[in-house]
């Protein structure tokens, strides 16, 4: 397993899923969880302790509102941290995005646009592909075939 996905609750899963489908697109292998970083302080510690035996490169976490979930697993691994702001009902992710973007100096996590799970996947792509020429290869060709399709468009 290459990636670990985490999600701060099971209500994120809509918001989530791109980045898992995104993952699936490019053949890399990855774990799901949902894992608070409030209500599953323990069990989360736990988990994200045990990531690199498992082969684990990179991990993904989505939160939202009180959004602490991608920097405390920042605070507990030394892996690269994506994080992934989720809309919030009362600020409509404001709060999530603030939340993950302004870590302490130190501990970084690479904090994604509000909602934007499939970037998420691709930048996860793009730090795997740099040791798999073959992903480097599959990322190129989707670049290609994304720019083509902007070119295509007819209005
Ligand atoms: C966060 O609180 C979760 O990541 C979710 O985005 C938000 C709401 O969670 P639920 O109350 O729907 O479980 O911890």
């Amino acid at each position: 397993m290459k990636v670990a996905v985490i999600m701060g609750s099971a209500s994120d899963w809509d918001v989530m899923a791109p980045c898992c489908e995104t993952l699936e697109a490019f053949g890399i292998s990855y774990e799901k969880r949902v894992l608070s970083a409030h209500r599953n302080p323990g069990p989360l510690a736990e988990y994200v302790s045990s990531l690199k035996d498992k082969g684990c490169e990179i991990v993904i976490a989505g939160a939202g509102g009180a959004a602490h979930l991608p920097g405390v697993i920042a605070a507990l691994t030394t892996l690269p941290v994506i994080g992934i702001p989720v809309k919030s009902k009362a600020l409509g992710g404001l709060d999530s995005l603030l939340s993950i973007v302004q870590m302490p100096s130190g501990i970084p996590v690479a904090t994604m646009a509000i909602d934007g799970s499939k970037n998420a996947a691709l930048y996860a792509v793009s730090i795997l592909a740099l040791a798999d020429s073959a992903l480097a290869e599959k990322l190129q060709e989707f670049r290609e075939q994304q720019s083509q399709k902007v070119l295509n468009t007819v209005i």
